[in-house]
């Protein structure tokens, strides 16, 4: 029976420290602030926002929100983006992905001045995390690699399997992942026979969204299974890529779905925005 990995708790444990950094900031008169824009009405992406909002408050980071109609044309929204910009008082933007099929994601992520895109989806934010030389981690793949330092796995040499080749989490997990001296394999939708992959993954990482796509017999004894995937079930419950019940019988540690990774990739946001606010401080 595996260590189930709390990344819910270890979330509050970092916040917890973060508020303290927010608060010395503010004696320091730097008041850090996170604009968060949303397009249109998908409830996830809606949920996702709350989650965001509410870590702010907890920590004493000022929000805005921009919660922008579904017609928001991208004129407008690179308008928004641009004045966020200029704003001196903003030191995060994101924009919450996805967007509306008639806005290009390319050209919304490429206009969000590097020194304030704090999901570090900036083409110059993703060179300098491939160089291994960054001040804004990626934040779901940088909260994996809290949760499994906080339970004392060290990654080099094991082999790790990365199953998903996303801008925002496979790749750049791959590249924390070999930074930290790992071997890393890449398996996706095209990959010929995941298993054989899997089960020789010392460290499984899933992020895909497909529910049960990990099973018990796909994973190595004792492997350290972590579930990025974030999937509503018709009954409204959540659940990963993993078969959450039976894997976690063989494997040495897995995070849960709610309450592993989620958590952390907020956790981490909060960190880059602190990070931002920092520059501030003469
Ligand atoms: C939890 C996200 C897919 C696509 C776009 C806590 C979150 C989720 C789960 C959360 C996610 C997933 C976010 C839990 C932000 C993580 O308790 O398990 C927090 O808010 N996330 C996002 O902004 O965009 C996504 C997943």
């Amino acid at each position: 029976m595996a260590v189930i990995m709390d990344g819910k708790a270890l979330s509050i444990k970092l916040k917890n420290a973060l508020k303290n950094e927010v608060d010395e900031l503010k004696n320091s008169g730097v008041n850090p602030c996170l604009a968060v824009i949303i397009v249109g009405n998908n409830p996830a992406s809606k949920i996702y926002v709350n989650n965001k909002k509410k870590s702010c408050e907890e920590l004493g980071i000022k929000s805005l929100e921009y919660a922008l109609p579904e017609e928001t044309t991208e004129e407008e929204l690179l308008g928004i983006i641009d004045e966020l910009n200029k704003n001196e008082e903003v030191d995060g933007i994101l924009c919450q992905l996805p967007l509306p099929s008639h806005i290009c994601e390319k050209n919304v992520i490429n206009a969000i001045s590097p020194e304030k895109d704090v999901d570090a989806f900036h083409p110059e934010n993703v060179g300098h995390i491939m160089i291994g030389d960054y001040t804004f981690l990626p934040c779901t793949p940088a909260g994996v690699m809290e949760i499994l330092k906080e339970y004392e796995i060290d990654v080099a040499g094991k082999n790790c399997v990365v199953v998903g080749r996303s801008n925002i989490v496979g790749k750049p997990m791959t590249m924390l992942l070999l930074k930290e001296n790992a071997t890393v394999t890449v398996c996706h939708s095209r990959t010929q026979d995941l298993a054989s992959f899997t089960k020789q993954a010392d460290v499984l990482v899933s992020a895909v969204g497909k529910p049960n796509l990990i099973t018990a017999d796909m994973v190595k004894e004792n492997a350290v299974v972590i579930d990025v995937a974030i999937n509503r079930l018709d009954s409204g419950k959540l659940c990963g890529d993993v078969d959450f019940e039976n894997v976690k019988e063989k494997a040495s540690f897995i995070t849960p779905v709610p309450g592993g990774v989620g958590p952390m990739t907020i956790a981490t946001l909060m960190k880059n925005t602190v990070t931002s606010a920092k520059k501030k401080v003469k």
